[in-house]
């Protein structure tokens, strides 16, 4: 039985927020990136969702991702990214550019001030002041941390107690005894979202689950509840390959995480389990959290409610709705991965998996597309606690098809697995789904007895970050 989907309340990929009923009223238009990688652009963003201010999107490739377009040039001649374009005749402003994440966030106030999220009416300036400068010194420790030849993991360590001291003499989980997160909130987390993956990566440094560091541990928990923090949310696979393009190069001291991060050891939640057809999950809780909403517009008390089998089918079934949606454009996108489709003239950008110029594959396209859609189905059953079957059923259809296919197969396993690197979390689903959806493209292209040479099966495709 097909199962149906709640509409989500909005997603990275949204381009209207919902609460813009009437789009004649939106009077921001917010140019962020395509790839949802930047942290100023995520605290904008998530300053306009915290708001339920209407805006329009713009979405604008990172120069590491892909060339931008002449008409964002024109209005952001360094091509930084966030800006706002805004339209508000009561104001006399027709297409006036904002830029700088700092004057976005008090354009936001100034044009929507309820509720007021300058934290402003909650503490005296001088204070607040205080905690901007300890993002500032905990950013240049994290700096420190990952880009210098002579890190310091115990200034890191002590500029996270400070702000753990901090939030522990707060009364609710954020800054300034704050019920709900402010535009300060906004700016730490948009900066330690980035920070656990890259210290895990660089030092096999543990933030989250960390005895000593517990008020923090309950600040990222509180933000894990929020549905409009979720869609905004990357997963570290993401974060890891967007680092670098940004920052430049890690200096790695220890790779005890590696093979978790990189998405190969077999409780990297990248596999399913041979014999129950479940994603197997990182035992360890200093990894990722799984956060609790497979749709952000399922309202939490609904969702905590169902019975875990019921919400792993709900985020399969996100998955599968991804796929089923364009699933011609996917198909074409996935087939690059093939043998003849990795062998494009591409035009390199330094971020290792960006790809924009490169051409499908027309001779595997559909054969693609046969198999995308036999994962589709296997993802979108309703099967709770009872997995193993349909994965058995729709194993079967793809050997099936794989026979047919002859000396095709093992590019198309080469698309699956291209496809697979590339799902992007916030941009393409939250992370329940993504988890879902890498397992059964790896269980795919087992089936298919592996790629045949593909990009996707190339060694050393990241650039050199998992060696
Ligand atoms: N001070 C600026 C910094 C913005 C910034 O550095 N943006 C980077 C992305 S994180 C950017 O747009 N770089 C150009 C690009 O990568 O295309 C702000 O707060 O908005």
């Amino acid at each position: 039985m097909p199962l149906s989907l709640p509409p989500p309340l909005t997603t990275a990929s949204a381009r209207l927020h919902p609460a813009a009923a009437d789009p004649s009223s939106v009077k921001i238009t917010f140019h962020r990136d395509s790839a949802a990688w930047c942290p100023y652009c995520q605290k904008v963003w998530l300053h306009l969702l915290a708001k339920g201010a209407p805006f329009a999107v713009s979405a604008v490739p990172m120069r590491s991702y892909g060339a931008k377009p002449g008409e964002f040039l024109a209005i952001s001649p360094g091509g930084l990214l966030p800006v706002f374009t805004v339209t508000d005749a009561a104001r006399g402003l027709e297409d006036a550019v904002v830029s700088d994440s700092v004057n976005l966030m008090s354009a936001i106030e100034e044009l929507y001030p309820e509720p007021d999220l300058s934290g402003r009416s909650l503490a005296p300036a001088a204070e607040i002041d205080s905690l901007y400068r300890l993002e500032r010194e905990l950013f240049s420790s994290w700096c420190s941390l990952c880009f210098r030849p002579s890190p310091s993991p115990s200034q890191f360590l002590a500029s996270l107690k400070k702000v753990d001291a901090v939030l522990a003499a707060s009364s609710t989980p954020y800054f300034l005894s704050s019920p709900d997160p402010t535009a300060l909130d906004f700016l730490f987390v948009s900066h330690l979202e980035r920070m656990l993956p890259t210290a895990m990566y660089t030092h096999a440094l543990r933030v989250r689950a960390n005895p000593e560091l517990p008020a923090l541990d309950g600040y990222l928990d509180a933000f894990d509840g929020l549905p409009y923090y979720v869609c905004t949310k990357a997963d570290y696979y993401s974060t890891l390959l967007n680092i670098e393009p940004q920052y430049g190069p890690m200096v790695v001291r220890d790779r005890s995480y590696h093979s978790y991060l990189d998405g190969t050891a077999p409780d990297s939640g990248w596999f399913l389990d041979p014999s129950t057809c479940e994603v197997v999950t990182p035992a360890d809780p200093a990894t990722e959290p799984l956060v609790g909403y497979v749709l952000s517009g399922l309202p939490p008390a609904d969702y905590a409610a169902l019975p875990p089998p019921s919400r792993t089918n709900l985020a399969r079934l996100y998955a599968a709705d991804k796929l089923n949606s364009n699933l011609p454009a996917i198909s074409r996108f996935a087939s690059r991965g093939s043998s003849k489709g990795s062998k494009n003239r591409r035009q390199g950008y330094s971020a290792p998996l960006a790809d924009p110029e490169a051409s499908p594959d027309d001779a595997v396209v559909g054969e693609v597309e046969e198999a995308l859609g036999i994962i589709a189905a296997c993802l979108s059953a309703d099967d709770a606690g009872a997995h193993a079957a349909t994965v058995a059923e729709m194993d079967g259809r793809l050997r099936e098809a794989a026979a047919r296919w002859g000396g095709k197969k093992g590019d198309v396993a080469g698309s699956l697995a291209y496809l697979k690197l590339r799902v992007g979390v916030p941009r393409d689903m939250p992370l329940v789904a993504a988890r879902e959806l890498r397992a059964h493209l790896n269980w795919a292209e087992a089936a298919l007895g592996g790629g045949g040479g593909g990009e996707g099966e190339k060694k050393g495709l990241f650039g050199g970050l998992f060696k």
